[in-house]
């Protein structure tokens, strides 16, 4: 029944989910900023400036736009310096098998990630040529849980959106997955994935998801 599976980058592929956490917490505490990784939950799958309004709200300093392009930047840098460092042994326990077995069985793989960093990291990964097609922040207007990213990653398999498996460690992203009428698979924290119609704890067990195909 389905002929493509379109991964989420961060936090599904690799753990920089874990990197765009220490890279906001390190801004959150040099503005003085509460900051915790219960409101980084609400942060993943979201693009780099909704997630830094999401910090703000527990500031009482107003901030002008230029202001929040410059706390932008230095985020990225830090998350930049941080992904210098990637390597493919970074790659979450599961994913290469299963990539390898959905290749095997002409199962086409996607990408969608709203990161601008992600053809960098899946660089450093070494797995910029392993999947068809790579949907990024360019490619998109609106981010997660707009359902356009994860169309977007359909049209550019070729396969029709009810026929795609979504792989997601996000609220954002599941719900995304979710209004694109795909069939949403969560990784991680449960209840941050508690929408989804299938819920794992990682991809480290490939059958898992061979098994839906
Ligand atoms: C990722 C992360 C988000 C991050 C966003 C933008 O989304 O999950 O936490 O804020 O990318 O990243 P950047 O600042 O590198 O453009 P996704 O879709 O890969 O989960
Ligand atoms: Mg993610």
């Amino acid at each position: 029944k389905y002929k493509g599976i379109i991964f989420d980058l961060d936090g599904v592929i690799t753990d920089t989910a874990e990197y765009h956490y220490l890279a906001w917490k390190k801004l959150a505490d040099e503005l003085n900023i509460y900051f915790d990784r219960k409101i980084n939950e609400n942060l993943k799958g979201v693009s780099r400036l909704e997630s830094l309004e999401i910090i703000l709200k527990n500031s009482d300093k107003v901030f002008s736009d230029e202001e929040k392009h410059y706390l932008a930047d230095k985020k990225n840098d830090y998350y930049k310096e941080m992904i210098k460092k990637i390597t493919p042994q970074d790659i979450l326990p599961g994913v290469c098998d299963l990539i390898n077995n959905l290749k095997e069985r002409e199962i086409k793989i996607a990408v969608a990630s709203v990161s601008k960093n992600a053809k960098t990291v899946l660089d450093n990964l070494g797995l910029l040529d392993s999947f068809d097609y790579i949907v990024d922040a360019e490619k998109i207007k609106n981010g997660k849980p707009d359902p356009e990213i994860f169309l977007n990653a359909a049209d550019g398999i070729k396969v029709e959106p009810c026929c795609c498996i979504g792989i997601e460690d996000s609220k954002a992203g599941i719900e995304a997955i979710n209004r694109a009428g795909m069939l949403s698979v969560g990784v991680g924290n449960p209840e941050t994935v508690e929408e989804a119609d299938i819920i794992l704890k990682d991809l480290s067990n490939p059958s898992d998801l061979l098994n839906l195909i």
